[in-house]
């Protein structure tokens, strides 16, 4: 046997010393050394290895082993099942696995349009999730503000229209300052008992509805130092966290309405900001089984409920159809469809419901989704629905005809039904009333007028001349309600019976409380036909609103228009200074003053621009349906 060459750990021949015996014995010894060494070393690297393993290798003793049939699964089991219990979860990780695998062999055999479908379903049962927890796509990115027009100093040329628009400026002056002076913060004013007021539709609260209701008027009339005073006072205490039950209809038209008026003609910020704010408190009203809002919400706790008066728990048509404006701006603005959802959810269900004679009665049960009392009107309680469904075409740039057919379908059963013609020739809107019609017409209703000459460009049939003129009678008639009483201001209702014309006969119906759609009606006619007449009647209204309302203290209604010696009923009225004084500027300004081309009002006459959401709503739409 030969001695094996030994080798040094660096792997290089240790060199020979010398040939002789003592060299040989010499290199034996250092041989044994680097043996020993290098023994020594390997046991010490195996002693290290046990060690480690002691210590660092997983447990095996907390694992069991599964045979699973197809491969071996590791599962950890914390409190030793039994038995019985490796057997269940055997069996059911095994009847999954063949489900898959069935399921699997099953969607091979299926043709590729089936899968398509499949998958959509899929889709759209994860989106429905989605939207009922709230965690539906993230809103789009807000808007910058959008480019208005017509927002000028909008003088007439007239020197004699001149001086009346700033007698009808003198007027808003005198309103606003007394409520600055007497009922600031409050919502309304008692202008005789000068100090703050408020109604049943702001709750308990204090939320400044004069201010905000007036704020665009005060800018159109470029009283820009009031306006200002307003603005301050949104930005420091306008709060909407409180408890108050307020109805959603009133705070839609006024607050929303108003804050986005403010907003787009001045650019800011603040006013969008606080719509917003109040309109995510009034989504809460919606919840209810069909998605018909209650009347009222309280802000806090957002629950709503209805008005006790309302036929068997029913919401009013006038209150729910009265939101799609102001709403889809705000889906506009923030991106959020939610608010675009509800008023679109809305109009779908009254598209499917079985309506009487072509009419839409005034009253909705949330709950059940029927009509309640089948009484139509358009005066009070069911007014504004029509109005929005035709500034919902005009605001589309005419181009959601569903909003315009809809519109088109009411207005022609309401001819057929509800508008007649009296013994002494004054064109009236009734009321219906469980089948039969009542000659009895509301001041509300006047505001039609400017409605059916608003709605006669893109009426069916090429009827633009009739719809114009129908808007003329309308004016007429509610005219004539004014100049056949003592003050020359109308009552709040009036009768074509029994050989009366155009007069309240109940007490409870001759007070004017400064409301605004007969003036409003003069407007619009004014718009489109240019006919002077119109700005006479305007003028007269005005007289006698300062003749006979006007206080020391601001503006006040009265409680019998036929009474030469006029009681007060205390109440400055937020809409005279949103409404009735900015129809009675804009009456007495040049027509490119806020152009109807470029504006839609709302009910509150808060101008909202036109057009500007379409684009966006496009890209909403794609987003998210
Ligand atoms: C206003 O608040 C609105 O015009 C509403 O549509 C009904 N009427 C009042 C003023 O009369």
């Amino acid at each position: 046997m030969t001695t094996p060459a030994l080798l040094p750990l660096s792997g290089r021949r240790i060199p020979t010393l010398s040939p002789g015996a003592s060299s040989f014995t010499h290199h034996r010894a250092t041989l044994r050394l680097s043996e020993k060494f290098i023994l020594l070393l390997i046991l010490s690297a195996f002693i290290t290895l046990c060690f480690g393993a002691f210590f660092f290798l997983p447990d095996n003793s907390k694992h069991k082993r599964f045979d699973l049939g197809l491969e071996d699964v590791l599962i950890p089991h914390i409190d030793s099942p039994k038995e019985g219990k490796h057997e269940s979860l055997r069996d059911k990780i095994r009847a999954d696995h063949e489900r898959a695998l069935q399921e699997a062999k099953e969607k091979l055999r299926k043709s590729r349009e089936e899968l398509q479908a499949e998958i959509q379903t899929e889709k759209n049962k994860v989106m429905e999730d989605l939207k009922k927890t709230n965690a539906g796509p993230k809103p789009l990115p807000p808007v910058p503000m959008p480019r208005v027009v017509g927002i000028n100093d909008g003088e007439p040329p007239e020197p004699d229209v001149k001086e009346k628009r700033d007698k009808i400026r003198e007027m808003m002056k005198h309103a606003w300052d007394s409520y600055r002076q007497y009922g600031w913060g409050y919502n309304e004013l008692k202008p005789l008992a000068k100090k703050g007021h408020s109604t049943n539709i702001f709750g308990n609260s204090q939320l400044g509805a004069t201010i905000v209701d007036a704020l665009d008027t005060l800018y159109i009339m470029g009283l820009h130092e009031e306006f200002k005073d307003g603005q301050e006072w949104i930005e420091q205490n306008l709060d909407f966290s409180v408890n108050a039950e307020v109805s959603v209809f009133e705070v839609n038209i006024r607050f929303i309405g108003g804050l986005l008026a403010a907003y787009y003609l001045s650019g800011q910020e603040v006013f969008k900001l606080k719509a917003v704010q109040l309109a995510e408190k009034l989504l809460p009203a919606f919840n209810t089984p069909t998605g018909i809002p209650w009347a009222m919400v309280n802000l806090k706790s957002g629950v709503g409920r209805n008005w006790g008066w309302a036929s068997a728990g029913s919401s009013i048509l006038a209150e729910f159809g009265t939101l799609h404006m102001e709403f889809v701006h705000l889906t506009y603005l923030t991106g959020n469809p939610a608010y675009y959802q509800k008023v679109m959810h809305i109009r779908k269900l009254l598209a499917k419901m079985d309506r009487p004679n072509g009419l839409y009665p005034n009253y909705l049960n949330p709950r059940t989704g029927r009509w309640g009392q089948h009484h139509t009107s358009v005066g009070g309680l069911g007014d504004s629905f029509y109005e929005y469904l035709l500034k919902a075409w005009l605001m589309s740039d005419k181009t959601d005809t569903e909003a315009r057919k809809t519109y088109d379908d009411a207005i022609e059963a309401i001819e057929r039904h509800l508008i007649r013609k009296s013994n002494g020739g004054l064109t009236f809107i009734g009321e219906w009333k469980n089948g039969h019609l009542e000659r009895k017409m509301g001041h509300l209703a006047c505001f039609a007028g400017g409605m059916f000459a608003l709605g006669a460009d893109g009426s069916p049939d090429d009827k633009a001349g009739h719809y114009l003129q129908l808007g003329a009678e309308i004016a007429h008639t509610c005219h004539e309600s004014y100049d056949r009483t003592v003050l020359k201001l109308g009552p709040e209702a009036f009768k074509f019976d029994s050989g009366l014309e155009a007069v309240a006969v109940r007490q409870n119906e001759k007070y004017y409380i400064l409301r605004p759609e007969v003036i409003e009606t003069y407007w619009y006619m004014w718009r489109f036909t240019h006919d002077p007449k119109y700005r006479q009647w305007g003028w007269e209204a005005a007289q006698a609103i300062d003749k006979y309302c006007r206080v020391s203290g601001g503006f006040s209604g009265v409680k019998d228009v036929y009474s030469s010696t006029p009681t007060y009923d205390d109440v400055q009225q937020s809409f005279f200074l949103a409404e009735t004084l900015k129809y009675l500027y804009l009456l007495f300004s040049s027509d490119d003053l806020m152009p109807l081309e470029s504006w839609v009002f709302n009910t509150e006459a808060h101008p909202l621009p036109e057009r500007a959401p379409n684009r966006r709503l496009d890209l909403v739409f794609c987003y998210y349906f």
